[in-house]
């Protein structure tokens, strides 16, 4: 019997070949590529957000973790989709127009990743036009977009209002360096985070 348990534990020390090894013998065991998703790869990855939210681990841990997810999901994915697994969520991600940052927008993606959502990464240096565009075409719950310039944030600001305006009715998330709260209520952001594991938890919630 393949030890789901272990599949955590190998996502939390970001050792990706037991992840790819367990993961292909719990498929192969017959465990549901489901059960193997919630008790393995979620299960790590939650554990994985938790310490990296009390600083008991740093972002180059995350960024392992992440990778060995990624090994796992490459071999879970095709079973998820034969066995019409749906996602908590489908999320829109992006970089604004102007930025080419893109460690900590990719950090949130992974995170969300590994916590069942479906990640629809539109990369850097994207404008309002193709937010809007893709938010309608992948008809997303959820639009999160990262800044790390003082100069592009108010293409946070431009973007949102385009996502209104064409009536996008997604929950529009925010973050990057220079993001605070302030500036997402001001802005009417419905949810601002300083990192990516609480992005996490703000996403969950707005899913539940
Ligand atoms: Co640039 N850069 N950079 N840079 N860079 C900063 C951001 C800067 C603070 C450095 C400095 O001057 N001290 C400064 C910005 C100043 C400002 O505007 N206030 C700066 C500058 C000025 C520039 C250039 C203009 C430099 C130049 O060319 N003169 C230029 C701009 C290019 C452009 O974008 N058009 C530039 C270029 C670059 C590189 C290409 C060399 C490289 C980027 C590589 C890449 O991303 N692929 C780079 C880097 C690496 C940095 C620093 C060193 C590190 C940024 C980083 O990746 N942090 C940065 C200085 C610093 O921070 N020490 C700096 C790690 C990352 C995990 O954190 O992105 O904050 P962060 O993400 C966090 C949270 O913010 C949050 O979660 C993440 C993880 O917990 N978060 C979200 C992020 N997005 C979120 C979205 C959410 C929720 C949470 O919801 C959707």
């Amino acid at each position: 019997m393949a030890d789901l348990k272990a599949l955590a534990e190998a996502i939390i020390k970001g050792d990706q070949n037991a992840a790819a090894d367990i993961t292909r013998a719990a498929l192969d065991e017959g465990t549901s590529a489901e059960s193997v998703l919630n008790n393995g790869l979620i299960a790590g990855m939650d554990v994985v957000g938790a310490r990296f939210k009390k600083n008991e681990i740093y972002i180059p841990e995350v960024l392992i973790a992440a990778r060995a997810m990624k090994m796992s999901m490459e071999i879970l994915e095709p079973e998820l989709v034969k066995a019409g697994v749906k996602p908590v969520g489908r999320f829109l991600i992006g970089t604004v127009q102007g930025d080419l940052h893109d460690i900590g927008k990719n950090l949130v993606a992974m995170m969300l990743k590994g916590a069942g959502f479906e990640v629809v990464d539109l990369g850097v240096d994207v404008g309002p036009e193709k937010f809007v565009e893709q938010a309608k075409a992948a008809d997303v719950q959820l639009v999160g977009m990262s800044t790390l310039l003082t100069t592009t944030m108010p293409g946070i600001e431009k973007t949102l209002k385009a996502l209104k305006a064409a009536g996008v009715s997604a929950k529009i998330m925010i973050g990057g360096a220079p993001v605070t709260q302030a500036y997402a209520d001001r802005i009417g952001a419905d949810g601002y985070s300083p990192d990516a594991a609480s992005a996490v938890d703000i996403a969950k919630a707005f899913v539940a």
